[in-house]
């Protein structure tokens, strides 16, 4: 007997054979990426309905989820043992592998779950059940806030910036710790410290939102960081809540107090727990950060730190106790959004010494953060440094685009070993670092630090122009500099604010550079909130100017817009109820203000086709667009939408509603800026592409208006647009069957056109066409060198040149519609796309006279591929004939073949690539 339960050499040998087999064989259908929520295991949320999403793994083409099922548990011991469920979902026929809403037992405060799932496919195969994951709940209702709000008391009020404000607290805990957590927030920005450590990597926290509304709380797991003798603490600097804000030269925006809220919560293995909370009992003192400003930078004396400040047994007799501060705790929520990390370390590429003499640095990229510096001196001395996007003409360092953001650091050494600083409330936007001694660090002392929200990087474009593979790198290093917390316009002079108008038309392109699931979702709470009661949206979010500008046309339709793109991006229904009071009350506030005549065209401020092309020529100066036209066409654009959003959402009277108001502005714009022969009274690039894409010309009419357009463009040779016109501008001409042209503007290097930056060495996307002029002078006052509204053409190159676009009746990649367009003398085009599915591909190469197509569609999903100028008989699929389903689902549409696919990787080839370079010559 004994000896049969034994393993024999022989059976041992075949088990080891065996073992690799059964795991390839068990990951044909398989689940993984489990995400929460949009993060993975995320803690301290506040969304009681958390959303999951996981993707399907297969190895075979056409794969399906037919089914799935979740299960939930408070531990992952009980989730195993299927004990004590808080959720299970049961058999679920259901192909929703993103965003499937947590239906279980209510969660409460503090609490964390794990969660697993498991699939069907469409071959009738169950998967293993996931590995499990985790959410944790943040603190939930209001009365588990016991800290206090405190505060530094009897500060010196200031019209000027005030240093940082550290405050400190020793505590001991005598039992074993099983597990700790801190939820943190502050009045200004803080960072947290744990015995001598910063607790997490985060920066600029709490994050900016409409402070009087609503303020972040941060949670952070300090299980591993908790001692028996313990000492916390935090700097807290004035950052967006009491420095100064906006180009008024004002501070002090949200408060003249900053203010400090910590709870530490400790559970020990015996079950009990204990919580460290702010109150009168901490300290608080100055100390080496003597002013900390967003806009003018950071002057830190090494000579005032205090040793061991955050660790236990320092003496703090000259610290003052704290003050309790009377603020709001009912306005604090969890912070879901992404946060703000450093994320790169560039080194300079070349040290200059301009023709004034100074000492510069050039990073050779403009990026946002800060530098590092290493530097050895004596006590006293003095390392100033300043930042610029650019140098001059004459080669200077200059920093007059930067108004009056001193953008400074000046750090005071203590003297001895070598010192390492970097500033802690305060970021730039630069590529060149000047330094002004008496010391002064060589290049390999000085780092580069970059800094923003973390967003995943989801979305590739390349193509065989290197010019046009710089234009992508300058939109993406745009979108990382100017989304920090918040979409900025720009990250370098006294604005850095969030313009909605910039962010509505750069979010698709954004939406496909990075995951901004999250990130949007946040800021659009803060739209909402800062919204005025009849629904006007203020132009900048979060809004502490009290909507002093007044909701205008293409900005405040961000509310409708970003949404939609979130939706559109993420399959998100969620985020359109949450923002549907929103949108509503937008479209609300255009048919308020529009009247009985459906036209948006009273006399009042709007920005309209913000920094469009102008020339001195009187034959040219045709660039101009009446700003009531786009009122009046925006007005239609975002009811449309939400006339859409509303059908989604099953809300039929407010769709047909909608449908209605849509139509009636649609007939009132075609009354009053149309004429009867398709020409637009504003005859402009900007118009038509607004009238054109929103679908406001009528049929019989399109063809001349086109016509019309094209002559505009043609006439020009170039763009004319600004901020409004210019996102739509080459997908228009695409629409129109104008190719030729958009690649023409795509092509063309010389003022005004995207690659004119390029040439001239840009390195992010600039605020203006001419920003700097082809003889190098650079336009003075608001004139920033990272805008990256002018970046929004980004989307044409992944949607059009690669051909990878969103299908929005199947939303989030769930079906993918591929068409490449090749032309402008291209020979390929790649682009990718990591959705919550998996990744999507469409790649395109001309190799001799054969075009070749790749695209790959991840499991669970479909996708629909246009072959441009093909015919079902040439087109080879992995070089054979296309046969079987494939051949079924394949027909011949307008001299393309149009092929619906399950999932998988394709490679399509057929002979005609002269045809096509003709065709989009
Ligand atoms: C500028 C901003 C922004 C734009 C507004 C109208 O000050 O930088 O880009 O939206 O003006």
């Amino acid at each position: 007997m004994k000896k049969n339960v034994g393993l024999d050499f022989k059976s041992f040998l075949f088990l080891i054979i065996l073992i690799p087999f059964s795991i390839v064989s068990f990951a044909k259908t398989g689940v993984g990426k489990l995400v929460c929520e949009y993060h993975t295991n995320p803690i301290g949320i506040d969304v009681l309905k958390p959303r999951f999403s996981w993707q399907m793994i297969a190895d075979t083409q056409n794969a399906k989820q037919v089914a799935y099922e979740i299960r939930v548990a408070s531990s992952a011991e009980n989730l195993s043992k299927k004990n004590n469920l808080l959720w299970t979902s049961g058999k679920v026929e259901s192909d929703q592998s993103v965003n499937v809403a947590y239906q279980g037992t209510p969660l409460k405060s503090m609490q964390r779950a794990y969660w697993q799932v498991r699939i069907w496919d469409n071959k009738n195969k169950v998967s293993e059940w996931s590995g499990p994951a985790y959410w944790e709940m943040g603190i939930l209702e209001k009365d588990n806030w016991k800290a206090s709000w405190i505060t530094m008391k009897d500060e010196a009020k200031s019209t000027t910036s005030l240093p940082a404000q550290y405050y400190r607290k020793e505590f001991s805990t005598t039992k074993k710790v099983s597990s700790a957590r801190v939820y943190v927030t502050s009045l200004g920005l803080y960072q947290l410290f744990l015995n001598g450590k910063k607790v997490g990597d985060q920066l600029f926290t709490p994050g900016f939102t409409s402070y009087k509304k609503r303020i972040q709380y941060q949670t952070y797991n300090v299980t591993s960081m908790v001692q028996q003798k313990n000492a916390i603490g935090a700097m807290v600097g004035d950052g967006w809540y009491r420095g100064y804000l906006g180009w008024d030269g004002l501070r002090a925006y949200y408060g003249d107090q900053l203010g400090l809220l910590v709870q530490l919560r400790i559970n020990y293995t015996d079950g009990t727990s204990e919580t460290i909370v702010t109150d009168d009992n901490w300290k608080t003192s100055y100390g080496a950060i003597l002013k900390a400003d967003i806009y003018n930078g950071e002057k830190y004396d090494a000579r005032l730190e205090m040793d061991g400040w955050v660790k236990a047994n320092f003496n703090d007799a000259k610290w003052k106790p704290a003050g309790i501060l009377n603020h709001s705790k009912d306005i604090l929520v969890a912070s879901n959004g992404l946060p703000v990390k450093a994320t790169q370390e560039i080194k300079p590429i070349k040290t200059i010494k301009t023709p004034s003499g100074e000492l510069v640095f050039d990073l050779g990229q403009n990026i946002v953060g800060w530098a590092r510096i290493k530097v050895k001196g004596k006590k006293g001395d003095v390392v100033t440094l300043k930042f610029a996007e650019v140098l001059d003409k004459e080669g200077n360092f200059f920093t007059k685009n930067l108004r009056a953001a001193e953008a400074t650091d000046i750090y005071t050494l203590k003297g001895g070993a070598e010192e390492v600083f970097e500033p802690h409330f305060t970021f730039h936007g630069f590529r060149f670092i000047k330094v002004e001694g008496p010391i002064v660090p060589t290049a390999d002392q000085i780092t580069g630090i970059v800094i923003h929200s973390d967003m995943k990087q989801t979305g590739t474009f390349t193509c065989s122009d290197p010019l046009i593979n710089q234009l992508q790198k300058n939109i993406q290093w745009g979108q990382r500099d100017n989304f920090l917390d918040i979409p900025t316009d720009c990250p370098q002079r006294d604005e850095r604010v969030g313009w909605t108008g910039d962010a509505q038309v750069f979010s698709m392109t954004a939406g496909f550079n990075f995951d901004v699931a999250s990130f949007y979702t946040k800021w659009l709470k803060d739209l909402a909130l800062d919204q005025q009661p009849n629904g006007e949206v203020p132009n900048i979010i979060p809004d502490m100017w009290n909507n002093k500008l007044g909701g205008v046309t293409a900005w405040g339709d961000a509310a409708v817009i970003v949404p939609w793109t979130v939706y559109k991006t993420y399959g998100d229904k969620r985020i359109l109820e949450q923002q549907y009071a929103s949108m509503k009350g937008w479209v609300e506030y255009m048919a308020k203000n529009a009247g009985d005549d459906y036209l948006w065209n009273q006399n009042r401020w709007h920005w309209g086709d913000w920094l469009a092309f102008h020339s001195d020529k009187p034959d040219y100066a045709g660039a101009v667009t009446e700003k009531d036209l786009i009122a009046t066409a925006y007005f239609n654009y975002s009811t449309t939408l939400l006339s859409k959003i509303a059908a989604i959402l099953g809300n039929t009277a407010d769709a047909t509603k909608y449908e209605k108001l849509a139509e009636n502005v649609k007939k009132a714009f075609i009354k009053e800026y149309l004429t009867p022969n398709g020409r637009l009274v504003s005859h402009t690039q900007t118009a038509y592409a607004l009238a054109l894409s929103f679908d406001l010309i009528p049929k019989d009419l399109r063809q001349k208006s086109a016509q019309y357009f094209a002559d505009d463009v043609k006439k020009f040779g170039h763009l004319t647009t600004g901020f409004v016109g210019t996102p739509l501008l080459c997908s228009t001409l695409s629409a129109i069957g104008r190719d030729d042209l958009a690649f023409m503007l795509l092509n063309r290097k010389q003022y005004p056109s995207w690659l004119y930056p390029v040439t001239q060495g840009a390195t992010t996307i600039w605020e203006r066409w001419d920003t700097q002029k082809p003889d190098g002078t650079i336009i003075d006052g608001m004139n920033s060198f990272n805008h990256y509204a002018y970046g929004a053409i980004g989307e044409w190159l992944y949607t059009h040149v690669a051909g990878l676009s969103i299908d929005p009746q199947n939303p989030g990649y769930k079906h993918t519609l591929f068409h490449p367009h090749p032309g402008g003398g291209l020979t390929n085009a790649n682009a990718e796309f990591i959705s919550l599915y998996g990744l999507v591909q469409s790649a395109w190469e001309i190799k001799g006279n054969d075009f070749i197509y790749k695209v790959s569609i991840p499991a669970n999903t479909t996708g629909t591929v246009t072959l441009p100028k093909a015919t079902l008989n040439q087109v080879l699929l992995n070089g054979s004939a296309l046969k079987g389903v494939l051949k079924k689902n394949a027909k011949e549409v307008d001299n393309n073949v149009l092929i619906v696919l399950g999932s998988g990787t394709y490679v399509f080839s057929y002979p005609g690539a002269k045809n096509i370079i003709e065709v989009s010559k």
